[in-house]
């Protein structure tokens, strides 16, 4: 299996997370993608290429223009406005209060933030665009034919909304190469979002769409990030309904557990008949993640990728999260090799 990777993503490295009330240095982190492409190369998965190059259309066929605005000058305008540390949110939207975007850019970071934790920095843009452009050309060579390819995306991507980011996340990587495929003449796109977290963004983005069916096996929304969305009753609306499936499982859930939600989700991609399935790969499920509340052990991210190889789709693995760096190249390669034996 190919591999698309950039370098690019050294850009995002924020100094700063804020946790449990302290800043601490950020789990989404460089070394993450070091460490996986390492381990790509280890185990021969196949050759690395370098992105290609498909400008802001295809983000912009997702994201809201001020929304990628304000992503590529906040850094600056924080700056400016005499603030010292890395930009962070101090406000938000809350109940009944206006929906009216702030000048300021204090005010604009409460406005396009839907959580706190994610610092913005100069270079995050430049990392997010190219993070993109991976996802893209991971969607060009499927649409050419390749049964499986993987894009390394850094930084991830299923938090974020067309309009907000968020839980480490700016442009949504799975959405952009799902509207690519459509636009490029697929009729039918599934989104298997296998991240510790609920892709939040990516529901939100396609809530109303038959076109895009997004299913997700997460964290209980009750316990865990992103909390005020994936729960099993978001089943779509309007065209949608119907078209959104969420499994919400508990702390120390075991991989047969999880493993019995991935197969009542792959009967129903089987039903709904997709040109292309997308993976939000996720790893943050690994039983010493330390972040997550999961219990999978390495060599069930083989399994897991034997079960999706089982669907018989032309596949886009898309990096998401996995915080335990030391082993986050073992369990994302496990999961592509895996598909491929
Ligand atoms: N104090 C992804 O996996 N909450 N994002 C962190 C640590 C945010 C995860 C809590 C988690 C975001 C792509
Ligand atoms: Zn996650």
């Amino acid at each position: 299996m190919e591999t698309i990777y950039t370098e690019k993503h050294k850009l995002r490295d924020a100094k700063t997370e804020l946790c449990g009330g302290e800043l601490v240095e950020p789990f989404e982190r460089p070394s993450r993608a070091e460490y996986v492409l390492d381990r790509v190369r280890e185990t021969d998965l196949g050759p690395v290429s370098d992105p290609d190059d498909f400008g802001m259309d295809p983000i912009l066929a997702i994201h809201d223009t001020e929304f990628v605005a304000f992503l590529k000058t906040a850094p600056a305008r924080w700056k400016e406005a005499g603030f010292n540390g890395e930009a962070i949110p101090t406000t938000w939207v809350g109940r009944r209060m206006s929906h009216i975007r702030p000048n300021h850019v204090e005010g604009q970071l409460g406005y396009y933030a839907l959580a706190g934790e994610t610092s913005l920095t100069e270079g995050t843009w430049e990392a997010a665009y190219a993070s993109a452009q991976v996802a893209l050309t991971g969607a060009a060579r499927i649409r050419a034919g390749a049964g499986a390819v993987f894009s390394l995306c850094r930084p991830p991507g299923h938090h974020a909304t067309a309009d907000m980011y968020g839980g480490y996340c700016f442009f949504n990587n799975a959405a952009i190469s799902a509207q690519h495929f459509l636009d490029q003449g697929a009729k039918r796109v599934a989104i298997l979002d296998v991240d510790f977290h609920h892709g939040n963004g990516t529901q939100d983005i396609f809530y109303d769409r038959s076109d895009v069916f997004f299913i997700s096996l997460h964290g209980d929304p009750l316990e865990t990030f992103p909390y005020h969305l994936g729960h099993a009753e978001e089943t779509g609306s309007g065209a949608g309904t119907g078209f959104n499936l969420n499994f919400p499982m508990p702390p120390d859930t075991p991989f047969d557990v999880w493993q019995a939600a991935l197969h009542k989700g792959l009967a129903r991609i089987a039903e709904y008949k997709p040109d292309v399935l997308i993976i939000s790969l996720g790893v943050d499920t690994f039983e010493t993640d330390p972040i997550s509340f999961f219990k999978l052990k390495s060599d069930d991210f083989l399994t897991m990728g034997a079960d999706i190889a089982s669907a018989g789709l032309p596949t886009h693995f898309i990096m998401e999260g996995g915080y335990d760096v030391d082993e986050i190249g073992v369990n994302a390669v496990n999961v592509l090799q895996g598909f491929e034996r």
